[in-house]
């Protein structure tokens, strides 16, 4: 019992080391005015001009100043930036401290019913550079929260200048045309954490992009495949994968899981040294978000050189298992991966899917005292009963 306590201790100090909201962006929700433009105007949209200047931020081309209405819905029914086709805003910041990991978390809305381009913003910094898209799928609101990662900085990593244009796909004449975005958060993670009695880092999915307070839908991650260069820590994204809060989802297990809402293959992957030959049990945990998604949930696990698929059919009320499967290591590093192949959808008719946390590896202990100490009896016996399976 004490034991367990310390456990759980230990995880909250690491958690809370690995990561820090950071108020470095300076008017990140455009609640302060441009110049000459009045905060509590009734007109919707406002084109900048040389005589408006947007404090903390500056901007290029055709930028709108947004104030939420009936006509237009955004976080905490505020202000935002729209930006035209050509439209663009940038803010300088500088990191603190030792070198951390950069995450950002924003709002992205349409800019009108009427529009045919797609809603695309290009967000970039210093070498990187990520397309996020409006996808209106994977919720019922208007606006949706996304994150990017943006890069490693320290003190001594000198200004650095976030970039925001529109990613047009055509050319829209109407100006009223191109994303909306909003509340920014820059939040910096710390170097990965091992938790004891864990060999995957951040298997619980606790690391990840800022939450915005008032958002209801969770975060929508776009595919990243280097998983050192994710939102979401230690994982790479396959698809459209959604960071969800235990503040308004069924999380699992602490306050934050993932829920894989696209699909068409998708998911989540990461890789962990682990030694050739050796036994593993792979442990986690499947269900729904508790917010009326329905639909049979197919779920493929791989371990090293092992995939086994499994199963939940969710009636949308809350449904959690713990699934496990045992694997022999075949490299190092060995790949670790969740991939869903359906979708469900929610009595809003928003697409959705498995949500998976409290991802757990050990090495398989065959020893009874350790395998009950650890938990593993039982994936013990299922393997050295597959294996006599094989063997006969
Ligand atoms: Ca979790």
């Amino acid at each position: 019992m004490m034991q367990g306590k310390l456990l759980l201790l230990l995880f909250i100090a690491a958690a809370a080391a690995a990561a820090a909201e950071e108020d470095l962006l300076q008017n990140a929700d455009f609640e302060s005015p441009p110049l000459n433009v009045t905060a509590n105007s009734t007109t919707p949209f406002v084109l900048l001009t040389q005589t408006n200047t947007i404090p903390g931020w500056t901007f290029n081309g055709t930028v709108q100043y947004v104030t939420a209405g009936p006509n237009m819905s955004l976080p905490g029914n505020g202000h935002a930036i729209q930006l035209g086709t050509d439209g663009k805003i940038n803010q300088t910041f500088r990191a603190n401290g030792t070198a951390m990991d950069y995450v950002l978390t924003f709002s992205l809305a349409a800019g009108g019913e009427n529009c045919s381009t797609s809603t695309t913003v290009n967000v970039s910094v210093p070498g990187r550079s990520s397309l996020v898209a409006l996808e209106q799928r994977y919720g019922s609101e208007e606006w949706e929260s996304h994150a990017c990662y943006l890069g490693r900085w320290g003190a001594n990593s000198g200004p650095i200048n976030l970039n925001l244009r529109s990613q047009p796909s055509e050319t829209d004449p109407n100006i009223t045309c191109g994303p909306v975005v909003d509340t920014f958060i820059l939040k910096a993670i710390g170097m990965p954490v091992e938790i004891q009695d864990n060999l995957l880092i951040n298997g619980g999915f606790e690391v990840g992009p800022a939450f915005v307070t008032n958002s209801t839908e969770g975060i929508l991650l776009e595919e990243e495949i280097d998983f050192t260069q994710s939102a979401l820590q230690q994982w790479s994204v396959m698809g459209i994968v959604k960071y969800i809060d235990s503040k308004h989802f069924l999380v699992p297990q602490g306050n934050a899981a993932i829920e894989i809402v696209s699909g068409d293959i998708s998911g989540v992957r990461t890789t962990v040294a682990l030694k050739k030959g050796s036994t593993y049990n792979l442990e986690f945990v499947m269900g729904d978000t508790n917010n009326s998604c329905t639909g049979n949930f197919i779920v493929g696990a791989q371990g090293g050189p092992s995939a086994q698929n499994f199963t939940l059919q969710s009636n949308g009320m809350g449904t959690t298992q713990k699934f496990s499967m045992v694997f022999k290591a075949d490299s190092n590093p060995t790949p670790i991966s969740f991939t869903s192949f359906t979708q469900g959808q929610t009595k809003d008719f928003a697409f959705c899917g498995p949500v998976i946390d409290d991802v757990v590896l050990r090495a398989a202990s065959c020893g009874l005292k350790s395998a009950v100490k650890s938990g593993v009896l039982f994936s013990c016996i299922v393997f050295i009963v597959s294996a006599l399976n094989i063997l006969g």
